[in-house]
């Protein structure tokens, strides 16, 4: 085990020495204390069933946790108090013989087996042993296979889950914050006509618009999932994220061929061909 461990950070400690300048000993040592901060969320199916997601995008579904007083606290408009635990269990969707995932009587995919288990956690001070640069406010995470066992491999590079919710600081680092208040939108209309484009079921479509110079583009969300259109122009570009019913406009003034993806989830994709 001793050995295992110290296999692990060393590892970690060579993948990252471009960035240990910056980091230093702190990335090394939040690496290695990574596993013991977070522990198993035993229990947490007693708490509340916040939300659920339907992943087409890589055929999960998703359940995500939380305790009754974590809920109650956000609800009343506080942020999520120190002690607050976010679990989110990963399914593989059931799939039928073309691959496709089945969907149950209520809409959402069948679950087929716990492939993971993604955790996060928020205590008073965590958040300092944290490099500055990728912190996110006192939130720590934490990966656990499907046997509930720590995932070694996600958690030796935690960096890649605060640099994907870093961007939601201004919702404290919670995606799925509008599901936990409970001010996630009711039913949504898919729009229709020149220059829109609808996300649903993880997909832009069409996901080829072509425009003159000058027009607006205009995005509806149609999934209870979040969607962000992020435009890997010169510099990035990141609309506000979009719940559902929720839309983003963008209008382009310059000719060229503008490639998009969803900045919460970069498998999807889609593009944007300006014309004179
Ligand atoms: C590619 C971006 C991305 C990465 C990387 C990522 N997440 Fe997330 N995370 C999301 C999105 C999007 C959601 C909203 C739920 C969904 O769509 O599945 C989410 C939701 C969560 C939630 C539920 C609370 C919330 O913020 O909505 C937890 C817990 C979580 N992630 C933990 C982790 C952990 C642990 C890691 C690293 C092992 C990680 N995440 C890495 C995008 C990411
Ligand atoms: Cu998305």
């Amino acid at each position: 085990m001793q050995q295992q461990r110290k296999k692990i950070v060393t590892k970690v400690a060579s993948a990252l020495a471009g960035v240990a300048a910056i980091a230093g000993g702190i990335l090394v040592a939040h690496s290695q204390a990574m596993p013991d901060r977070i522990k198993f969320p035993e229990g947490f199916e007693k708490g509340v069933l916040y939300q659920t997601v339907n992943r087409a995008d890589i055929k999960q579904f998703r359940e995500l946790y939380t305790s009754k007083s974590s809920v109650d606290a956000v609800r009343s408009g506080k942020d999520a108090p120190s002690g607050t635990v976010l679990t989110l269990v990963q399914y593989a969707a059931k799939t039928d013989d073309k691959g496709v995932p089945v969907r149950g009587a209520d809409g959402n995919f069948v679950k087929g087996n716990v492939v993971g288990y993604a955790v996060m956690e928020k205590r008073a001070g965590w958040g300092a042993t944290i490099p500055a640069a990728w912190r996110n406010g006192d939130w720590e995470y934490a990966a656990f296979m499907g046997d509930k066992t720590p995932n070694q491999k996600a958690n030796a590079n935690t960096k890649g889950c605060f640099d994907c919710h870093l961007p939601h600081a201004g919702q404290d680092f919670v995606i799925s914050l509008a599901g936990l208040k409970g001010t996630a939108l009711g039913a949504a209309q898919r729009p229709s006509g020149p220059g829109t484009v609808a996300v649903a079921e993880f997909l832009f479509g069409p996901e080829k618009v072509s425009v003159k110079a000058g027009q607006t583009i205009t995005w509806t969300n149609i999934d209870s999932s979040p969607h962000q259109v992020t435009l890997q122009a010169s510099s990035e570009f990141r609309s506000p994220v979009m719940l559902k019913g929720q839309s983003t406009s963008i209008q382009f003034n310059n000719e060229g061929t503008y490639g998009y993806i969803c900045g919460l989830h970069p498998g999807m994709k889609g593009e944007i061909v300006v014309t004179k």
